[in-house]
């Protein structure tokens, strides 16, 4: 693979010559790998996913004029993408399609350790979302159609469990009704949007903890990454998949639900670095729902998990048969520990936004 994925590297306009290419990360859905060139400039070199990703056009097209307009706000605040030899913003070949970027170094945190840490991601989301308020939306085109629409996620899962084509709804029946049971919320943010009660934002849609980079030693965020789903959304939904993936006690794989809880002082400060980033801009209808964004993330990643378990993981990475029904029921054990704090949780969001 290395020999692909160093031809693929040497047909973008590097500064010289490619020389080792590593994988780096833990992306679910693109294979990403960091090249060494012969003079010690690094590059990271990504195969999109076009079975996730199908028009590779739109979204080469999104992330460069995305990451174009916040650098041109700020040197150096956005990943810098690289042309093709060709001139071209990505390279299909043999091997898929690639695109590459000049590295960031830093920390990409799989799990939070402190709250400072969680705090910094905050702060980061929070930048990138007020960097692009006055970015012109009708330029994105929507790499994946409903991305977060929830209560059409949970119509994919219906349907997957009608075709079990797999046979393996019997032995995840209780993880379905689960979610089945809380259907009625599915659609409580996207009906507070078309109702103009919640403005519709260029949002990030998948801020994975890991999705940031920051300074080792500062701590300070370096730059956001994973740029694929950057479209039209909600500030509750980025808020609420970094506490999905930032504010809990155990990773989003542990086969052990008992370590998995909601930590509300990750919570508090990942909340504290999002508001106090996001400053004035957020109205209090948008502050008021960040809870409910928080556990709508939870519950639409644990179902979409969950749906891809049951068409036999076609969608997601995993590493073995049963990963996405563990990962669906750690975000499982995140909702009902949600729904047993919510009078905490929502606590919090008012202490922290001074309601
Ligand atoms: C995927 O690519 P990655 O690992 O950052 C997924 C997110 C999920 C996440 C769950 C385009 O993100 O929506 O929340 O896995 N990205 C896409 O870990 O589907
Ligand atoms: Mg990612």
């Amino acid at each position: 693979m290395s020999e692909a994925i160093l031809s693929a590297a040497s047909r973008f306009a590097l500064i010289s010559a490619p020389v080792r290419a590593e994988k780096l990360g833990n992306g679910h859905i693109n294979a990403t790998y960091l090249v060494q060139c012969e003079d010690g400039s690094q590059y990271v070199l990504q195969r999109i996913n076009d079975r996730v990703f199908t028009d590779v056009d739109t979204l080469m097209n999104n992330i460069f004029a995305v990451t174009s307009y916040l650098n041109g706000r700020e040197p150096g605040s956005s990943l810098r993408f690289v042309r093709t030899n060709d001139g071209e913003k990505y390279l299909r070949c043999e091997a898929g399609c690639f695109r590459a970027y000049e590295y960031v170094p830093g920390l990409c945190l799989e799990k939070a350790l402190t709250p400072a840490q969680l705090e910094t991601c905050g702060t980061a989301f929070g930048r990138f979302q007020n960097a692009l308020a006055d970015f012109d939306a009708s330029v994105l085109g929507e790499t994946i159609p409903r991305f977060h629409d929830t209560e059409n996620r949970l119509k994919k899962l219906e349907e997957a469990a009608e075709a079990d084509p797999l046979g393996r709804l019997k032995t995840a029946k209780a993880e379905y009704e689960f979610y089945m049971e809380r259907r009625g919320e599915a659609g409580s943010m996207l009906s507070m949007q078309a109702a103009g009660a919640l403005k519709t934002r260029v949002t990030h849609n998948d801020t994975k903890l890991n999705n940031v980079i920051l300074d080792p030693d500062t701590l300070e965020p370096r730059c956001v990454i994973d740029l694929d789903t950057v479209m039209p959304g909600l500030a509750g939904n980025d808020f609420g998949d970094c506490i999905r993936s930032g504010a809990t006690t155990g990773k989003e794989d542990e086969p052990d639900v008992s370590l998995i809880y909601v930590d509300t002082a990750l919570y508090r400060a990942f909340a504290r670095g999002f508001l106090g980033a996001c400053g004035a801009s957020l109205s209090e209808k948008e502050i008021r729902t960040l809870p409910m964004g928080a556990k709508l993330m939870t519950y639409e990643c644990g179902a979409r998990f969950l749906t891809d378990y049951l068409c036999g993981d076609v969608y997601f990475h995993t590493d073995y048969p049963q990963h996405n029904l563990v990962r669906c029921r750690t975000q499982m054990k995140l909702v009902a520990d949600s729904e047993n704090k919510w009078n905490e949780l929502n606590d919090i969001i008012r202490e922290e936004a001074g309601l």
